[in-house]
Formats: structure tokens, C-alpha cells, sequence
């Protein structure tokens, strides 16, 4: 199998638990990719009914759009029945890390309020603690003196041998701007950088952060396609 597989796999598995005449929350990814077509072909099928789906980027807004799912936004409904996305690191209490791929912002606006938030990861995606995976935290800043909030990052998490990095793209490294107009700061770190409430808590203090990739107690269920076959752990 290979790792699509197994993130079609997950993502097959969470579309069961979406009913006819609900509200759902389209993740952002390769794995939610997978949910959003299936939600799309069981439409199609006539198996699903009456769906609304509330994107998390303009990528899944397309998406979604080209699958034939009704789309609306949290203005219309501030409530979601289930939100089903893909994570960049799941630990052993659900907390996640997302925004790998620049959507974090949204994503945790709608899963943020919904009823239930099914995570669905292939195994590579488990670590033991948050940042352990040595690859990327996002932290969405505003435009303005990046350089001053990107050095304010750093510093808060030093002890953590912190380094913050302005996500860049293509030959000419251009900074990258989200689907709402900001830029991405990611921080590695080399030890853990601890109680995860105290460092959600101290990012979010920083004037000129929107918001990070730390997904504390949101996720309700985490869905994980192995090789060995499907595992489900719910909060
Ligand atoms: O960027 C994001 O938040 C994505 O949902 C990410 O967390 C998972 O992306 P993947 O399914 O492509 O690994």
C-alpha cells in the first residue's frame, strides 16, 4: 500500500460517519482530498443527501466545486454537525500540528466549532510529542515587520533551540501568502518545547501573530490507516 493508500484509506472511513442534511467542515490536503472527492461521489450516487460543505481554502473550495458539493461559509452557519482534515502530526492526547500546507487559519476557524472534528492521518503522521517530527510549526503573522514577530518566535521558544524561517516559494524564494493575505513563519525546534497550553498561549500573545498550528483538545476522533490496517481513537 502505498502512503496515498492509506490516506484514501482514512479518509473512506470518516466520510461514514457524514449523514444526509449535514453541515461539514472540507479539510485541506492530500488526505482530506480524498474525503471531499468521496463526499462528492456519494452525492452523485444519490447515496448522500442535502449536504452543505464548509471549505477551509480556496484549493477545497475549488475542489469541492468541481465534485458537485454545495458549498457555503461559517457566516451562514456558525455551527458544524463534523469536520473531517488531515494533520502533520497527531501526539498521544489528539493534540495535532496542521498547516503544513497554509491553510491553518481557516481550518481552525471551522473546526474550532464543530461538533466533531474526525482527524485522518496515515501512520506517519503519529509522534510522541508535538514539534518531535523535527519538521515545520506554522505560526500565520501579518506582513507587516515579519522580521521583528519572526525574531520575537525565536526567542520565545530558545530554550527549544527554536529556529523561525519565513516560508518562501518557487526559484525566486517569494514569500508565501495564505488564502487570507499573511505570511507563514515556521518554527523548528530541537527538545520539546513543553506545556503545549503555555506555548499556544505565549505565540498567541505576539501583536503581529494571527494564529498557529498547534490544534489543542479540538480533535474528537483520530483516524489512522497503517499497514497493518485501520485504527480509530476518540478522545
Ligand atoms: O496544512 C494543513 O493543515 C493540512 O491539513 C495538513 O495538516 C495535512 O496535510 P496532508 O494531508 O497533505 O498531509
Amino acid at each position: 500500500l502505498t502512503q496515498d493508500d492509506l490516506k484514501k484509506i482514512a479518509a473512506y472511513k470518516a466520510v461514514e460517519y457524514v449523514k444526509s442534511g449535514m453541515v461539514i467542515g472540507l479539510g485541506t490536503g492530500s488526505t482530506a482530498k480524498h474525503a471531499v472527492a468521496r463526499i462528492g461521489e456519494l452525492l452523485r450516487q444519490g447515496k448522500l443527501k442535502d449536504i452543505v460543505g464548509i471549505p477551509t481554502s480556496k484549493m477545497t473550495h475549488e475542489q469541492a466545486l468541481s465534485v458537485g458539493i454545495p458549498l457555503s461559509d461559517l457566516d451562514s452557519h456558525p455551527v458544524i454537525d463534523i469536520a473531517i482534515d488531515g494533520a502533520d502530526e497527531v501526539d498521544p492526547y489528539l493534540n495535532l500540528v496542521k498547516g503544513r500546507g497554509g491553510s491553518l487559519l481557516r481550518e481552525k476557524m471551522v473546526e474550532g466549532v464543530c461538533k466533531k472534528f474526525l482527524v485522518i492521518v496515515d501512520e506517519s503522521k503519529l509522534v510522541n510529542y508535538i514539534g518531535d517530527s523535527g519538521l515545520a510549526m506554522p505560526v500565520e503573522v501579518i506582513q507587516f515587520c515579519w522580521k521583528f514577530t519572526a525574531s520575537k518566535l525565536q526567542k520565545l521558544f530558545e530554550e527549544s533551540g527554536c529556529e523561525a524561517k519565513l516560508r518562501t516559494f518557487g526559484e525566486k524564494k517569494e514569500p508565501f501568502v495564505t488564502d487570507n493575505g499573511n505570511y507563514i513563519i515556521d518554527l523548528y525546534f530541537k527538545e520539546s518545547i513543553g506545556d503545549l497550553k503555555v506555548a499556544s498561549d505565549s505565540i498567541l500573545n505576539l501583536a503581529g501573530v494571527v494564529e498557529h498550528g498547534i490544534f489543542l483538545d479540538m480533535a474528537t476522533t483520530v483516524i489512522i490507516a497503517g499497514e497493518l490496517g485501520l485504527t480509530v481513537k476518540n478522545k
